[in-house]
């Protein structure tokens, strides 16, 4: 029987506190259709972004449990989607998971988590970019935000790209056979607060953009609400332009929902308040095409 409702394997950690990962995952795409089977990387009490001394519990020998039940029970996902993983040992880990639940038609989605504005998360190790590296070669599409996109070029962090320079490092990035590269929070030249989704899909060649609001406030787990937002719209059939502008869209209502009140910025954004509107279609467009 065909599955009557699309199934995705999300491999992330489990963050109690503080609105990221599979936190703000499983409700996104629950809400969105798609049946999510939680494989969690790592515990921790809250996430690593403004907060100290959180606990952390590696669940990486889990993991290799976890996948075998799983393969005992033949299980097969539409989608695999992995994000913040613990350890390099775990970026191999999913490396052959990806090889074992490969089917057709299949949505291998790897938003590579490592950093944001320069800089890389607590936990992040140069082993764990050069795992990286590998395992986005095995993607489909992938998500990084700009920092993560120069963690996995060996570029030097800027604070502005042209887009001339920024389609170049799409083209690099998608090299080795990736489908579609989606880079968040491309920096604009001479506009200090603004930034820019910039999107590639290799089957007709386009480029795509859509401009951000900028708002003066950074949410941890808008990188993870983006992303999950994209698999979902691509689960469900949209074109990456729609899947980009539902995604953009979301995060901004998001911000906004949360910014008008003074609410702690480290427990991320009010999900619970926007996540009805993930169900209505897109009714404004911003996305263009880029020359
Ligand atoms: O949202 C990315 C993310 C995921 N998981 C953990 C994090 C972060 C970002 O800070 O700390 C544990």
């Amino acid at each position: 029987m065909k599955n009557p409702v699309t199934k995705a394997a999300a491999i992330h950690d489990l963050s109690g506190f503080g609105r990221v990962s599979l936190s703000v995952i499983i409700p996104i795409l629950s809400t969105m259709g798609v049946q999510t089977c939680p494989l969690p990387t790592a515990v921790l009490s809250t996430h690593t972004g403004g907060y100290t001394d959180y606990s952390f519990i590696d669940l990486t020998e889990n993991m290799v449990d976890m996948i075998r039940h799983w393969k005992a029970l033949d299980l097969s996902f539409d989608a695999i989607y992995s994000g913040f993983l613990g350890s390099p040992r775990q970026v191999n880990i999913v490396m052959k998971f990806i090889q074992t639940f490969k089917q057709e038609d299949q949505l291998v989605v790897v938003d590579p988590v490592m950093g944001d504005d320069g800089k890389p998360y607590g936990t992040m190790t140069a082993e764990m970019i050069l795992e990286m590296k590998k395992l986005v070669a095995m993607a489909d599409v992938i998500t990084p935000n700009f920092t993560e996109a120069a963690f996995l070029l060996d570029e030097p962090y800027k604070t502005a790209i042209e887009g001339k320079e920024a389609k170049d490092w799409i083209l690099r990035l998608a090299e080795n056979g990736i489908k579609k590269v989606v880079m968040t929070s491309v920096p604009v030249p001479g506009k200090k607060r603004q930034s820019s989704v910039i999107a590639y899909d290799r089957d007709d060649g386009r480029f795509w953009k859509i401009d951000c609001d900028y708002i003066p406030a950074y949410y941890p787990g808008t990188g993870d609400i983006f992303a999950s937002v994209i698999v979902g719209s691509l689960l469900q059939g949209d074109s990456l332009p729609i899947a980009l502008d539902r995604a953009v869209q979301f995060v901004s209502i998001a911000i906004r929902a949360t910014f008008g009140y003074r609410y702690p910025t480290r427990e991320g954004v009010l999900l619970e308040r926007v996540l009805n509107t993930l169900r209505a279609p897109v009714l404004s467009s911003s996305y263009e095409m880029m020359a």
